[in-house]
């Protein structure tokens, strides 16, 4: 996240209250009590139901009106969206996934965030090409002809960029998870793995680091250790079935599972094996981690366990008043699966298991459920997610002590949403 300046985290720091912790009332939730439903609606006299309506009384639009098909007209405000003063100019830029929004793990081809260095590349598939060089008996180059008679292999995956909550380092800042937590997507791909490539061309011995580097204006350049390549990378080229989507690589793209995005090239071109690590621009002066003592964390590929409760949120705020409710939300790690996620409706003081739903995939997104009763009170909502090698996601204070408030990048921290008696709902910390 190349732009955003410190004194803007700071002034956002301010604008928002720190509330402490001293919650006054809370919110009762009394075990085994009887859930309040909703309310029916009052069907005697409803004209939705007692008159004909212009979808039941005229034809639809035929089978031609959408050869590819879009979303519900109705769903026109799901949509990827920026922040403005984070970067100053759209070719080197993000937006953000729209998390209050999906449900389920996979995110829809149409809604993955998009953060480039040079804009949205755009390759004809029959003029790409893609080369090893390096350390390897013979070097190669594939057409994207060559790659298809690979055997391929279907993965789900979370990308999430390193910068992800970024803003947030030094307080509340950005109201919406889609702003805090949108550098995220996942998606299932197809692909063939790396391993097979680099067999192909022959690995010698010395090589121990690959360089994999872009076709966009940017050559996006990345150094990553050869056992990674060799475990569970990939050399995709289509996501949720279909072809890439341009702005997420077309034709192909490198899919490096857990680690930080920007090692997952886009429009990938070339791969060359080393010896060492190159130190290119975005492993020494981007995506590190300043401390306080002026030294660098390097090389933290690895994207820690996390998660945020995406409804409610700031952008969805609570409209059904006080009674059931549904809370949601997601979590992942970069070591593996997500054990267990505890939601708190009061600030971390109390914690009950969340309920985690669907397909349980390594380093793939999980989607969590709490089903409570809600009495009317202010909630101080956060998720703590443990991953299957025992991590817990820290709080942001935890995160702090170790890491100062240099960082952009890496906050895996819990977040708290502020959820009025109204229902709205706002970015806050407790501490
Ligand atoms: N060639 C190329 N690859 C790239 C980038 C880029 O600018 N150029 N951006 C990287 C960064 S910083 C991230 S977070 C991910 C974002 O992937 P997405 O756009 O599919 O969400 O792509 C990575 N791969
Ligand atoms: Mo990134």
């Amino acid at each position: 996240m190349a732009r955003i300046s410190e004194s803007k985290a700071r002034n956002g720091a301010s604008r928002r209250a720190f509330l402490k912790a001293g919650l006054a009332g809370g919110a009762m939730v009394a075990a085994g009590a009887a859930v309040t439903r909703p309310n029916p609606a009052q069907a005697a006299g409803d004209p939705l139901i007692t008159e004909t309506q212009d979808w039941n009384r005229y034809l639809g639009d035929g089978v031609d009106a959408s050869p590819y098909g879009s979303p519900s007209q109705f769903e026109s405000h799901v949509v990827r969206r920026n922040v403005s003063w984070l970067t100053a100019d759209p070719v080197s830029s993000i937006n953000f996934t729209p998390l209050h929004e999906l449900d389920g793990i996979i995110t829809p081809n149409g809604v993955c965030f998009e953060r480039h260095h040079a804009g949205t590349a755009v390759i004809d598939p029959v003029e790409h090409r893609l080369m090893i060089n390096g350390l390897v008996e013979t070097p190669l180059v594939f057409t994207m002809d060559d790659l298809k008679r690979f055997p391929r292999e279907n993965r789900v995956y979370f990308l999430e960029c390193a910068a992800n909550s970024g803003m947030e380092w030094r307080g509340a800042q950005l109201n919406g998870c889609q702003f805090t937590h949108g550098m995220v997507h996942c998606v299932a791909y197809t692909g063939v793995p790396l391993k097979l490539l680099l067999e192909e061309a022959g690995l010698k011995p010395e090589g121990k680091w690959l360089l994999a580097e872009g076709a966009d204006a940017s050559a996006m350049t990345r150094s990553i250790p050869i056992e990674k390549a060799l475990d569970d990378c990939m050399v995709a080229f289509k996501m949720n079935g279909e072809a890439l989507r341009p702005e997420q690589g077309y034709p192909v793209r490198l899919v490096v599972p857990g680690w930080e995005g920007n090692m997952w090239v886009k429009w990938l071109r070339r791969l060359e094996v080393g010896d060492q690590p190159w130190a290119q621009r975005e492993e020494t002066s981007k995506y590190t981690d300043l401390h306080a003592d002026g030294t660098a964390r390097r090389h933290t590929f690895v994207m820690d366990v996390k998660s945020v409760i995406t409804n409610p949120s700031p952008q969805a705020p609570v409209t059904h008043g006080r009674g059931q409710m549904v809370l949601s939300g997601i979590a992942w790690s970069g070591h593996g699966r997500i054990k267990r996620v505890d939601v708190s409706l009061d600030g971390g003081r109390n914690w009950h298991e969340a309920r985690i739903d669907g397909p349980s995939l390594p380093k793939a997104l999980h989607r969590f459920y709490y089903d409570f009763d809600w009495d009317g009170s202010e909630l101080f909502l956060q998720s703590r997610a443990v991953d299957e090698t025992g991590q817990v996601q820290p709080t942001k204070d935890e995160l702090r002590a170790v890491r100062g408030v240099n960082s952009i990048y890496h906050n895996n921290g819990i977040q708290t949403w502020y959820v009025k008696a109204d229902g709205g709902v706002e970015n806050v910390e407790v501490s």
